[in-house]
C-alpha cells in the first residue's frame, strides 16, 4: 500500500466507466478523471483510482495489484478469479444470453446438440451446455458475435444483451438467458485479511451502501387528518417510525417518511385512499441505516 492508500481498478473507457466514476462521486469521493488519466488520486481519501481495460481488472485483484476492482459479474463468471466479491452496485445491467436467427427452426435448448455456438463467454456457454448434457461446438470470437450466423459461422450464439436492439437489428431471437450481470464491487482476499487496509475498505463500504440504499428509497412528505394516523402508519412500511409534527390548521398534521421505491406507488395510492394531501416526494441522496 504505497502512500497507505488503498487502490481501485475500474474501467478506462467503455461501458461502465461513466456509471462508475459517478457512482463513486456520489459516494463522496473527490478525483479528476478525463480520458488519458492512467490513474487519479482521491482528495479526501485514501483512495487511488486506476484505469484500465475491463478484462484486466479481475487479474490485477486476484494478484493483488490493486485491492479492489469494479467489473461486470459477467467477467466474474467467465474468468472465475480468486477474488471476492463484496457489493452488487446497481448499474451495468444486461444478461448473458442465448439466441439464434429468427427463422431458424430451433426453439429449444436440445435442439442445438452437436450446432456451433459463437460466443466471447466460452466458459459460461461450455459450463451451461455441460450442465444439460448436451454436445455443441464452441467458437470464441472476440467481438460482433451477432453477425455469425448470418455468415454462416455458427446455428447460435451467446451474448450480452441489455436492450435487446443488436439482436433485433441482426434477426436474432432469445431461446435461453444464462444468467444476469451487473457492476459489482470485487476485493483482494488478502487485502481483506490487512487490518490498515480493511479499516479503510470498511469505510468506503459505508459510503457505498449509503448510496446504495438511497436508490431504494423516495422521501415522502404529506398532509393527513389526525384521525387517520394509526392507518397511515400501517401504509407506510418506512424505516422506523415516521416524523410527524402539528399543522396550523386544527386537526391536521403533517407526515414525513421514506417509501421502498419497488412499493412506492402501491403505498401512495393507499395513502391517497386514505386520505392523505400534499404528498411530496424527494429522492434520497444517501441513507446510511
Ligand atoms: O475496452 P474494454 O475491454 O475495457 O471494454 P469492452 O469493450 O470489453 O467492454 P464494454 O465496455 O462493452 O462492456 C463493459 C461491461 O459492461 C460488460 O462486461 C458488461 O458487464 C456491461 N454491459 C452492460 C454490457 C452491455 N450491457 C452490453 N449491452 N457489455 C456489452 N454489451 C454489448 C453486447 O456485447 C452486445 O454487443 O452490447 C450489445 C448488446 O446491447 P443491446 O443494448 O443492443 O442489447
Ligand atoms: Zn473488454
Amino acid at each position: 500500500m504505497i502512500n497507505n492508500k488503498l487502490k481501485l481498478a475500474i474501467q478506462k473507457n467503455g461501458r461502465l466507466t461513466e456509471e462508475t466514476v459517478s457512482f463513486l462521486r456520489s459516494s463522496g469521493l473527490e478525483f479528476e478523471s478525463y480520458q488519458q488519466r492512467l490513474f487519479s488520486t482521491c482528495r479526501n481519501f485514501p483512495l487511488e483510482i486506476v484505469y484500465v481495460r475491463d478484462d484486466d481488472i479481475s487479474d490485477y485483484v486476484e494478484s493483488g495489484a490493486v485491492d479492489l476492482g469494479v467489473v461486470g459479474q459477467n467477467l466474474i463468471n467467465e474468468i472465475r478469479p480468486n477474488v471476492k466479491k463484496l457489493l452488487n452496485l446497481r448499474y451495468g445491467f444486461c444478461s448473458l444470453s442465448l439466441a439464434v436467427p429468427k427463422e431458424s427452426t430451433i426453439k429449444s435448448v436440445k435442439e442445438l446438440e452437436n450446432k456451433t455456438i459463437a460466443t466471447s463467454y466460452p466458459s459460461s456457454t461450455e459450463y451451461f451446455f455441460k450442465k444439460q448434457n448436451i454436445k455443441v461446438n464452441i467458437i470464441k470470437i472476440k467481438g460482433s458475435v451477432e453477425i455469425t450466423p448470418i455468415l454462416g459461422i455458427a446455428s447460435a450464439i451467446v451474448d450480452l444483451v441489455s436492450t435487446g436492439s443488436t439482436l433485433a437489428l441482426n434477426d436474432l431471437r432469445i431461446i435461453e438467458k444464462l444468467y444476469d450481470s451487473e457492476a459489482v464491487l470485487l476485493a483482494n482476499p488478502l487485502s481483506l485479511k490487512n487490518e490498515k487496509k480493511t479499516k479503510i475498505i470498511d469505510k468506503l463500504l459505508i459510503r457505498f451502501k449509503g448510496v446504495l440504499s438511497a436508490k431504494n428509497y423516495k422521501y415522502v412528505m404529506m398532509n393527513a387528518p389526525i384521525q387517520i394516523l394509526p392507518k397511515i402508519k400501517k401504509a407506510i412500511p418506512g424505516l422506523k417510525s415516521p416524523t410527524i409534527s402539528p399543522l396550523a390548521n386544527p386537526g391536521w398534521i403533517s407526515i414525513q417518511s421514506v417509501i421502498k421505491e419497488d412499493v412506492f406507488w402501491q403505498t401512495i395510492e393507499k395513502l391517497k385512499k386514505l386520505g392523505a394531501s400534499d404528498i411530496l416526494v424527494l429522492p434520497v441522496e444517501k441513507l446510511i441505516i
